[in-house]
């Protein structure tokens, strides 16, 4: 084995370690979308680091979660999941709404 290849093979161990998946992986909080509603409507998460979240579409039609505060809008077609990276963020209080349903799919991120 010649040391590239060596040096590949450790690096994709390293990669692929339990211990470095844990460190690496933010922490992961989910919503959902139900009769244009965002369940539950204030998500808690910790301040300065980087999270994901999964957004769940029970409803039949899409939405498209949009937020100015936290720079995010990605559609979210009807019975599906989404995936958001948000963050690292400072605390305070993040507002988010569904754009197709604006007056009553309405949230927040709450970082602290
Ligand atoms: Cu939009």
């Amino acid at each position: 084995m010649n040391i590239y290849l060596r040096q590949c093979a450790l690096l994709c161990l390293y990669i692929l370690s339990p211990f470095n998946a844990v460190n690496a992986a933010p922490p992961e909080f989910q919503l959902e979308i139900r009769d244009h509603l965002f369940l539950p409507d204030a998500i808690r998460i910790p301040a300065d680091q980087k999270v994901k979240l999964v957004v769940y579409n029970r409803d039949p039609t899409p939405e498209e979660f949009e937020s100015y505060e936290l720079n995010r809008e990605k559609v979210i077609m009807g019975n599906s999941k989404a995936i958001i990276f948000i963050g690292p963020l400072k605390p305070g209080e993040y507002p988010f709404f569904g754009e197709f349903n604006p007056t009553t799919a309405l949230g927040k991120v709450i970082a602290e």
